[in-house]
């Protein structure tokens, strides 16, 4: 934080910026989704998922809707990391029961045919309009965050057309012509900047980074394709925007998360399941704040497995500075009801 600031008085904010919070800060990755009727609602409504984003009125609405049950502490913009291929001029369809579908690029032409990535804005208007909007309409206390996909977690949805269990197609490009994907992750770069500095423009007061795939590279091209692009991201954002709150999620990193918390020097890092909390706790809380990162399978359980292990998490990092959420995205399985028992649970947490 510059200094001279004034200390943020929103509870996700104080924990980012490493001050007392007076409990621990809540949210969760997919808080919006399949899992509330009332999403299912205006999504059957919306005609097709990318008209849901395009549509700033209905983007609200349902970025609003978990707020409203659970009063989370932050409100993540209701979009998705493909707006900006999408925005890039790739064909991008989100297919029924499918997921996302897109014309792959696998080589130079590919590459040449994308639009210009300082115009990704221009595409993306509505996507503003609605950050705008949600700025005023959330409750004081909550904090907005807006979002981006990681250079190489995008990336691996351009290349491979879909989402892979192994990532093979974007991989194989970067191993075989690293030169010609680094261009790739130049575009994205650059793109990524213009797109999460125009959602801080309309009011996103934090951004969150995702890196879904980081996990699946070796140490030198994660050094390569996940770290430096992050880096540079981050860089390039605090750059306009001084102190802005800058979270990355490099699923599956690791004992690498080490470096890459440090060398990003992004404000929070959001850890997925499988890492230790006493762990991260001597490793990398000491050098930011931690994220995460209850099993999004515990919360489709409930009951007492779900609250002894939440406790768990609770105990070993939540002196801080710490925010409490999964180690991955809510499942369109769970029930609505245990989400409120872990709301509740975290709140009521020594207070
Ligand atoms: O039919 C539907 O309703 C579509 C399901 C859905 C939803 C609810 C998709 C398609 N995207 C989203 C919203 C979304 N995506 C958000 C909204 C905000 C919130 O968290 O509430 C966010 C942050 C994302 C981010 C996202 N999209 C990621 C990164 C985080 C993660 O979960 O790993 C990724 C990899 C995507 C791609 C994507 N979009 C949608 C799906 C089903 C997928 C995954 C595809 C795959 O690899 O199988």
């Amino acid at each position: 934080m510059a200094p001279g600031t004034e200390l943020p008085e929103k509870k996700l904010l104080r924990a980012l910026a490493g001050v007392e919070t007076h409990g621990v800060p809540l949210w969760m990755m997919r808080q919006a989704g399949r899992y509330l009727p009332e999403y299912r609602e205006v999504r059957a409504k919306a005609g097709g998922f990318l008209n849901l984003c395009y549509t700033p009125e209905l983007a609200e609405e349902v970025t609003l809707q978990p707020i409203r049950r659970y009063g989370f502490d932050a409100a993540i913009l209701f979009s998705d990391i493909l707006v900006v291929p999408d925005a890039l001029g790739q064909k991008v369809a989100f297919k029924e029961g499918e997921g996302p579908v897109l014309e792959p690029i696998t080589d130079g032409k590919g590459l040449a045919a994308l639009s210009s990535p300082a115009r990704v804005t221009e595409h993306l208007t509505p996507v503003y309009e609605a950050v705008e909007r949600l700025s005023r309409s959330l409750p004081k206390e909550t904090a907005l965050i807006g979002f981006a996909g990681a250079p190489w977690t995008v990336a691996t949805y351009m290349v491979g057309g879909r989402g892979s269990p192994d990532q093979a197609a974007a991989k194989l490009w970067a191993y075989r012509e690293p030169d010609e994907f680094q261009k790739l992750m130049d575009i994205l770069v650059e793109a990524t900047v213009e797109h999460l500095s125009a959602q801080v423009l309309a009011g996103a007061e934090v951004v969150q980074i995702f890196d879904t795939w980081a996990g699946s590279l070796p140490e030198l091209s994660f050094e390569r394709f996940a770290l430096r692009p992050v880096k540079a991201i981050r860089e390039l954002l605090q750059a306009r925007f001084p102190g802005l709150p800058v979270i990355a999620f490099p699923r599956g990193a690791g004992a690498m998360s080490v470096r890459y918390f440090q060398e990003t020097g992004v404000t929070g890092l959001s850890l997925d399941t499988g890492v230790s909390p006493a762990w991260a706790r001597e490793h990398l809380q000491s050098r930011g704040c931690v994220q995460g990162n209850l099993d999004p399978l515990l919360l489709v359980a409930g009951g007492d497995e779900m609250k002894t292990q939440a406790l768990h998490i609770l105990e070993t990092l939540g002196e801080g500075p710490f925010i409490f959420n999964l180690g991955h995205g809510i499942v369109p399985q769970t029930p609505p009801e245990h989400v409120g028992e872990l709301v509740k649970l975290v709140q009521e947490w020594r207070r």
